[in-house]
């Protein structure tokens, strides 16, 4: 499979300052030589200044090249890099070359895919390269990174050494049970307990790293004319909603992208909830119902000047169980005491008319899905989730039979090979086509 010769532009078909054409595999270096114009003797990793050819030979434009030598290249094989200028018709022309000279055309994320089979990465940090290239924010490329740099992979390392641990302690007991004294059963399951705790830490970091990434689902409810359109536009920045005196103003929802504390954010504006005869209002309030359901966490806009009021209680019963944060607006009017939310920690009084609360209503967000920017954030992905959960299920049944187990240290060595194996499968210690196939497709071409 690794025979091949591939070649893809890294960087996208538009016009462009430079582009970079990248070529990996044994042929890679011949086929450098026969488009980029290079002195007889070159030293890896040093940039050359030339010519560049087209397939009939002709010099179709000067840019630089550079030699990474096997295994010292990102895919552990010769590796060439040609910089041409970024236009659309050279780039296809040294393409075209490269294919008249042997090399194909790389799958997407074919080359990070020959890193990792090659041992320059393991599957953790392929993974890390395509969240990093697709990150939608400051932070999540952070994270991203800190992933690509293996901190995450040095975590279930350890767990996995554990477990190797245990299985080679148990393994000599049985093959040696003259020379070796018998396993405090204590031990084995202070080792599994711990790497449990680990991989529940893990597990917990998956919701919240997911809302990093992918984004929070943030709706806005509550009765008509308590100003939830003027709230959209407070946090969306600019007058995307219609607001009015009259009560019914929005009736379908309105969703808008934008970023809180560099969040990305999908913010939905709903239609006021009460008992209405207007049919396309009805509609409308059936609209936001669905939304309440879909969204991560919900503002529940109430005024300020009527309190907390028979209505406020019939629709604070639909969300009261999701995640949400009371926003008390109209706080410039006369003020009705709130009695029923005292205690209530997740409160904010806004006054939108005079921008005052947005600045905490938008801290109040990100604390209460406790989704603050740590030092050490590490969040793990959906198939390294199902795996530590499949792994973690292992060790329960290890644990609940226990007593059975010591005493049968041959299938309880099985079963610890079992969690092991899950272990392996995240870092990409044992891994399937199908497995790598899934991976791999999701990345750009060139990568
Ligand atoms: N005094 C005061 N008035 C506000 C404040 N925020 C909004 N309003 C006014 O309240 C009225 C209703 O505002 P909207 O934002 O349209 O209310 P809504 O909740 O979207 O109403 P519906 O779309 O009908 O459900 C408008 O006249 C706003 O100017 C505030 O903080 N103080
Ligand atoms: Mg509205």
């Amino acid at each position: 499979m690794n025979k091949d010769t591939i070649v893809a532009n890294a960087t996208p078909l538009i016009p462009s300052a430079i582009s970079i054409v990248r070529i990996s595999g044994d042929k890679a270096l011949e086929i450098g030589r026969k488009i980029f114009s290079l002195p007889e003797n070159i030293t890896p990793r040093k940039v050359y200044f030339g010519k560049i050819f087209n397939n009939k030979g002709e010099i179709i434009d000067e840019g630089l090249f550079v030699y990474f030598q096997k295994p010292k290249s990102f895919t552990g094989e010769d590796l060439v890099e040609i910089y041409p200028h970024g236009s659309v018709p050279v780039v296809k022309s040294i393409l075209e070359a490269c294919f008249m000279y042997g090399a194909r055309l790389a799958r997407p994320g074919e080359f990070t895919e020959r890193a990792f089979l090659n041992g320059k990465i393991d599957l953790l940090q392929a993974e890390a390269i395509a969240d990093l290239i697709n990150a939608k924010s400051e932070r999540a490329a952070k994270i991203a990174v800190s992933i690509l740099e293996g901190k995450l992979s040095k975590q279930i390392n350890i767990l996995r050494e554990k477990l190797i641990n245990l299985i080679s302690l148990i393994e000599a007991e049985i093959n040696f049970p003259e020379d070796v004294e018998e396993i405090d059963s204590s031990l084995i399951i202070s080792q599994l307990e711990e790497v449990k705790s680990q991989i529940d830490k893990l597990l917990a970091s998956y919701k919240k790293g997911n809302l990093i990434k992918e984004g929070i689902k943030l709706a806005i409810v509550g009765r008509p004319n308590v100003g939830k359109s003027s709230l959209f536009n407070a946090l969306v920045g600019y007058e995307r909603a219609i607001v009015s005196e009259i009560q019914g103003t929005t009736r379908d929802f309105i969703e808008e992208s934008l970023k809180i504390k560099d969040i990305p954010v999908i913010l939905l504006d709903t239609a006021g909830l009460r008992d209405t005869e207007d049919k396309i209002e009805k509609i409308g309030i059936e609209k936001a119902q669905e939304k309440i359901n879909e969204a991560d966490i919900i503002l529940f806009v109430i005024d300020a000047s009527s309190g907390f009021t028979e209505e406020d209680k019939k629709i604070y019963d639909k969300i009261k169980d999701k995640p949400h944060i009371i926003v008390v607006n109209k706080s410039d009017l006369n003020n009705k005491p709130i009695d029923f939310f005292e205690k209530y920690d997740n409160i904010v009084y806004t006054s939108i008319i005079n921008n005052q609360g947005i600045k905490e209503l938008e801290e109040k967000i990100i604390t209460s899905l406790g989704i603050i920017e740590k030092e050490d954030d590490l969040f793990i992905n959906l198939r390294q989730s199902t795996l530590l959960k499949q792994a973690k299920e292992k060790i329960e049944e290890i644990e609940n039979h226990i007593n059975y187990l010591i005493n049968n240290k041959e299938i309880l060595m099985i079963y610890i090979q079992e969690a092991l194996n899950y272990l392996d499968e995240v870092v990409g210690a044992i891994s399937t086509e199908d497995v790598l196939d899934n991976i791999f497709s999701k990345f750009c071409i060139g990568k």
